[in-house]
């Protein structure tokens, strides 16, 4: 059976699953996305997926042409109709198709495709012994040029950085913002554990206002395990206790290199585990 793939209120086969070569999405990278995870045939934090893509969408003057309510319903639908049970789902909302120039007054339309399919995970290996990443030379966008906070189409910002990041071997990077400040990774967000206390950069640092950054935060309080979003260098990096990553397609990731420097003793930390326990608990349960 092929896949199943929703655009704009009807499934379609995989292979017949297309948009037009005008639309702006394609022509400008003018649109917006998400990328969630379904555990036990349902989507982890849809509310918080669907909020955020509201706000990015409203961000640049996007009008979703249907109500949150829809399409959560038309998630849940292309989901079972592909019988996942664990996997992935990408929302994509374009600007729709228009004339060729920026002007998006002159396009109609915008699509709304749901993409559920199976997920490529890290190798179990990372998870066990953990990340090296390095710092990339590619600044994160520039907060008043294109804020992070908008999970746009756009995504080359974060593309040439995972370039720079696979040229020197390595599967995530590290970006620094406008001022030199630990920012984030181009698909994760990034946590530090020092002294007992997670660390992890404040939103105002320029970066995706990452879910389960939100969940790991959340879980550690429940822990007893005090959390401060505060600016970092990578100094402070270089220096942490235990550094991981969180992400959608990640989850809890420990890393145990950075800019060639051993984080730690090498070896993922006791708070990063713990971590990633109580992240599995409440996905699998
Ligand atoms: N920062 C950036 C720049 C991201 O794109 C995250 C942090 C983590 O956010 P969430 O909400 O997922 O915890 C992201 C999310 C993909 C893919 O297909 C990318 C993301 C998530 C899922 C899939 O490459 N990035």
């Amino acid at each position: 059976m092929s896949l199943k793939v929703y655009i704009s209120g009807q499934l379609y086969d995989k292979d017949d699953a297309k948009i037009s070569v005008y639309d702006h999405g394609l022509l400008y990278g003018d649109g917006v996305f998400e990328g969630m995870r379904i555990y036990g045939g349902k989507v982890f934090r849809m509310q918080e997926h669907l909020d955020r893509l509201w706000n990015s969408a409203k961000a640049i003057w996007l009008e979703i042409p249907m109500t949150p309510g829809d399409l959560a319903k038309a998630i849940d639908e292309t989901v079972a109709a592909n019988g996942l049970v664990d996997g992935y789902v990408r929302l994509v909302v374009t600007r729709g198709a228009g004339t060729l120039g920026l002007d998006p007054n002159r396009t109609s339309n915008p699509r709304v495709i749901i993409i559920a399919d199976k997920i490529t995970l890290y190798p179990q290996e990372y998870y066990e012994n953990g990340l090296e990443i390095i710092t990339v030379s590619t600044m994160r966008n520039h907060p008043a040029a294109l804020s992070p906070r908008v999970k746009s189409l756009n995504y080359l910002n974060n593309i040439l950085a995972k370039i720079e990041g696979l040229q020197a071997g390595c599967e995530e990077a590290l970006m620094l913002n406008h001022k030199g400040e630990v920012a984030e990774c181009t698909g994760d967000n990034l946590f530090l554990v020092k002294r007992g206390q997670l660390l992890t950069p404040p939103i105002d640092a320029g970066i995706l206002e990452g879910i389960t950054r939100a969940v790991v935060i959340e879980l550690a309080t429940e822990a007893g395990i005090p959390v401060r979003e505060i600016p970092l260098t990578r100094h402070d990096v270089y220096i942490a206790d235990e550094c991981f990553l969180t992400g959608s397609a990640a989850e809890v990731v420990p890393v145990v290199k950075v800019d060639s420097r051993r984080i730690g003793d090498g070896r993922p930390g006791p708070v990063t585990r713990q971590l990633m326990t109580r992240f599995h608990e409440v996905t699998r349960q």
